[in-house]
Order: structure tokens, then sequence, then C-alpha cells
């Protein structure tokens, strides 16, 4: 197979490039738990070019002009769908998830977003003031500089994409670093856009670790907007290094989200929204509903249904295209899941589908990091398996008798990043979403994500919003111009 000896590079200035200190780290896949490639574990060198070749690109690529910009951001997006397959083999591999969601959701998105931020800077509008006689004002928003990026291992290409696309639409140039442990559809990324003919030092890719290059890429002085997406924990330290240089800074962290099911609700479609919204990417997605609330009436039923649809999951090989479930992204991470489950077993839960490592699904993966979809009740609200962030294929049902109720239970945690709602009660929807603090509220759906509205999360989950109008935004600097009357 071909990606058994890749060895992956930085891409810096429009260049594959070594790590200045030649150092490489294992990349491992986590179906097999063997290494398949090796990954730069570069260091403050490597940032500091990174950074030097993105500030000489700067001055010409930000006067470039939205049109020409956009033609190359397009290009990039038609690059992608050509490659679509190969990303797609890739992402799986890397990370873990099955190809058919590589396939379906992380690599079209890619390709979305870098087409959505392309055509979006065509059709932005000026804002101007006048100021009754005395002065016209009008807002120029320009691009800020050399922007750090920095992205976690759960969507890989996914996220990168959704940072990169609109700081460099814009007008800036950018220093992005993929997580460590998947880095390999970034460097696909790369030569992607060579191909597209982005100018040389637009886009810059540091690969290794947070503290050897997130670390200094937060910290540096000419990098003066940083977009994160990773661990609360993490996030913490972001905003650590960017406060005493002032940056702007938009953390997009954890969650503890709250799918909420009402009596009323349509119960087949919840079954099959909670399902993909307890499970997809096996739970490994910061939006995933991963404390399930069930009406009382409704409770015994659901909690049958639900576990007879997840025991159908196909669990299998990530590569091949009939699994729905697939392995967790590192050795790690699975510790971290296990490790919740037994304290869920010690806090009082019931463990009603899963809750041990699950047997590998062929010879290949005999090594693999594979944990079965597991379903916990009777735990009591406030517990720790209810409050922290597991990140794994872990969920929690617990009945509530009121609306008033399951509002407290919903909003009892230090995050806020998404939740759902069932209902067919419209009034009860507004009513609920409107008391609910999470930056996003959906209303018997989940996970549709439409480019334009804002999204990040309020208390632990985050600071900021990107998306959409808010992306360009915060990628730009408003400068108010007064001009005189007379
Ligand atoms: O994330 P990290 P990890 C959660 C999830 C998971 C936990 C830890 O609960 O178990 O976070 O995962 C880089 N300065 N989420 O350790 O460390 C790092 O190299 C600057 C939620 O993978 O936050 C990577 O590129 N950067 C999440 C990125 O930060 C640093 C998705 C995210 O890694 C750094 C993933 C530092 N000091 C995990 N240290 C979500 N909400 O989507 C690390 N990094």
């Amino acid at each position: 197979m071909q990606e058994e000896t890749v060895q992956i590079q930085n891409f810096i200035d429009g260049h594959f490039v070594r790590p200045t200190n030649g150092r490489y780290l294992d990349n491992i896949e986590p179906a097999t738990g063997k290494t398949y490639s090796q990954v730069p574990d570069s260091d403050a060198a490597d940032v500091e070019l990174a950074v030097a070749a993105a500030e000489k690109a700067f001055p010409l690529w930000s006067r470039t002009t939205a049109a020409e910009r956009s033609r190359v951001l397009l290009r990039i997006a038609d690059l992608i769908d050509r490659d679509l397959e190969k990303l797609a083999r890739a992402e799986s591999i890397d990370t873990g998830k099955p190809i058919s969601l590589a396939r379906s959701l992380d690599i079209p998105r890619a390709s979305s977003n870098f087409r959505f931020f392309a055509t979006a800077i065509l059709h932005t509008e000026n804002e101007a003031h006048v100021t009754d006689g005395v002065a016209f004002n009008y807002t120029l928003r320009q691009p800020r500089g050399v922007v750090g990026l920095i992205s976690p291992w759960n969507l890989p290409l996914y996220l990168l994409s959704w940072k990169i696309a609109p700081a460099i639409a814009v007008g800036n140039t950018a220093v992005a670093k993929p997580s460590e442990l998947t880095p390999m559809t970034a460097y696909l990324l790369g030569a992607i856009c060579q191909e597209a003919g982005l100018p040389n030092g637009v886009l810059n890719i540091v690969q290794g670790t947070g503290p050897n290059v997130g670390a200094v890429i937060t910290a540096h002085p000419k990098v003066g907007t940083i977009s994160f997406t990773g661990g609360t924990v993490t996030g913490r330290k972001v905003a650590e290094a960017g406060a005493p240089l002032f940056k702007k800074i938009s953390l997009e962290l954890g969650g503890k989200n709250p799918n909420i099911i009402f009596a009323d609700a349509d119960l087949d479609a919840a079954i099959a929204g909670s399902v993909r919204s307890s499970f997809a990417n096996q739970g490994q997605v910061c939006l995933c509903g991963s404390r399930v609330f069930v009406e009382r009436p409704l409770y015994d039923e659901f909690v049958r249904r639900f576990t007879a649809r997840v025991s159908q999951l196909e669990q299998g090989d990530p590569l091949e295209s009939a699994t729905e479930q697939g392995a967790i992204v590192s050795k790690m991470q699975l510790e971290k899941v296990k490790f919740y489950v037994d304290l869920a077993r010690e806090e009082g839960g019931d463990v009603v589908l899963g809750g041990f490592r699950s047997a590998p699904p062929n010879e290949r993966c005999r090594d693999g990091y594979f944990f079965p979809p597991t379903i916990i009740t009777g735990l009591p609200v406030s517990c720790r398996v209810n409050r922290e962030e597991i990140f794994g294929p872990v969920v929690t049902i617990t009945p509530f008798e009121s609306e008033e109720e399951v509002i407290r239970y919903a909003n009892d945690v230090d995050y806020g990043l998404s939740s759902s709602v069932w209902t067919q009660n419209l009034s009860r929807a507004h009513r609920v979403a409107e008391q609910i603090h999470t930056g996003t509220v959906w209303i018997n759906c989940w996970l549709v994500r439409d480019l334009r509205v804002p999204f990040g999360g309020m208390k632990q989950s985050g600071v900021g919003r990107e998306g959409g109008e808010e992306a360009l935004r915060f990628f730009t600097e408003p400068k108010n111009v007064c001009i005189a009357k007379a």
C-alpha cells in the first residue's frame, strides 16, 4: 500500500520541506495499531520559517483582488472533489473513521468550505454611516496579517479547511497546524494548493506536537490572530498565551451536549437522529449528544428501541464500505473511553449495551483500537460521567418529568456547545430553544450545518463564533474612515 512508506513533510513557502531538526514521529493507523507513516516533529525553527514565509506573502496576497482569490480557492475546491476517493481513504486510515463517513461528510465538507468562502467574498456589502450633514463614514474590513490555525484529530480536513478557507479568502496568510495524530490530509492539501496556483507562503502547514508547534504559534508576536479547535484544557493554554499580546482569538472547544426527547416527539425520527448524534465518528464529534434525556412516558420504549437499533450498527474495518463504526483515534483516547465506562459502573450506572473492548473485526485490525457503542442508564445527572467530556462512543440516558426539569439538567454543565430537542410541539420547541445555554440548538435534527450560520459555544465550550459572516469578520479588522462633509 502506498501509504505505508510515506514520510510527511511540512509545507512552507510553497515547498515541501523536512523539519529543520530532522526529527519525525510515528504516525499510527488506529485500525491496526501499526505505524504507517511519519510526521515531522517540528519545532520553533520551522514555525519561524513558516511565519516568515506568510509575512513575505501577505502584502501581495492581501492586495490581490477578491475575484482572483476566489478563483484560486475555487480551484482548490475542485481539486479536493477530484481527489475525493484518495482523500477519503487517507482520512479513514489516519483517524479510524469509516471510509463511508469520510466520503460522504469529511471530504465533501472540505471542498464546500473552500467553495463557500470563495464565493462569499464576492457578495459582501460595505457599511457606510452618514453623520447628519457633518461627515460620511465608511468601514474598511481589512485582512489582519499572519493568522495561526490549529485543529484537532476528529475531523481533520473538515475542520482545518473550515479555518483556512475564510482566513485566506479575505486576504490573510496562514500558518496552520493539524493534529499530530492526523497529519495526512493536511499534507495532501498542500499539494492541492500548489497545483491550484495558490501563491507561495499564503498557506504554510507546520506538522508536529502541541507543545513544540502549537504553543509556539500561539505565543508568536507576529501571529496576531488565532483560530483554535480542540480540547477545553488546551483552549485555556491558547487563551493564556494570546492574552498578554492581545491577540484576536476564536476558541471552539469541547461539549457535553444534551439530546432531549419529549414524549410528543416523532419517535422513529428521534431514534434515528439519536443514533447518529450519539455514535457518528465513534462519538468523536464535539457536537455529539452524549447526554440523552427522555420524558418519562417514553423512557422505557425509547431505551429498548434505541438499544436495539444501536446494537445493529455495523462495527468493522474502517476501510470497508459497509462499516458504520470504526476505530478510536488513538490508544490514549481508547484508554480514556475505558476509564469513563469503568467510572460509570462505579458511579452506579447500568451498562445496557457495549462497555467492554470489542473483538477485532478482522485479522488486519487485530491490534486496532476498537470499542463498541456503549449505552449507560441509571446515573445521577450530576455525576462525573454526565459532566465531563468523554469524546467516544458512550452515551447516558436519563428520564425527566417536566420541561423545567430537563432545561435545568441540560444547562447544569460547564459546557454549552450544542443541543438537540425532539418534539412536535412548536411552542415548546421555541420555548426550550430560548432557554438552553448552547451556541446551537437543533430542533428535530442533528448536525444540519448551513455554512452561513454562526457557529461556536458558550461557557467552557469556547469564545467567539465562526461560520459565514462571523468568520469573515473574525479574520478581518474593521477600520472606520471618516470624511468631513466640508
Ligand atoms: O486535543 P488537543 P487532544 C477534546 C476531547 C479530547 C481532548 C483532548 O475531549 O479527549 O480534547 O484531545 C494542539 N498550544 N477534543 O489532546 O490537545 C494539538 O496538537 C497550542 C475536543 O487531541 O486540544 C492539536 O493540533 N496548540 C475537540 C490541537 O491543539 C496545542 C476535538 C487540539 O488538540 C497545544 C478534539 C498548546 N499548548 C479533542 N497543545 C473538539 N471540540 O472538536 C496541543 N495543541
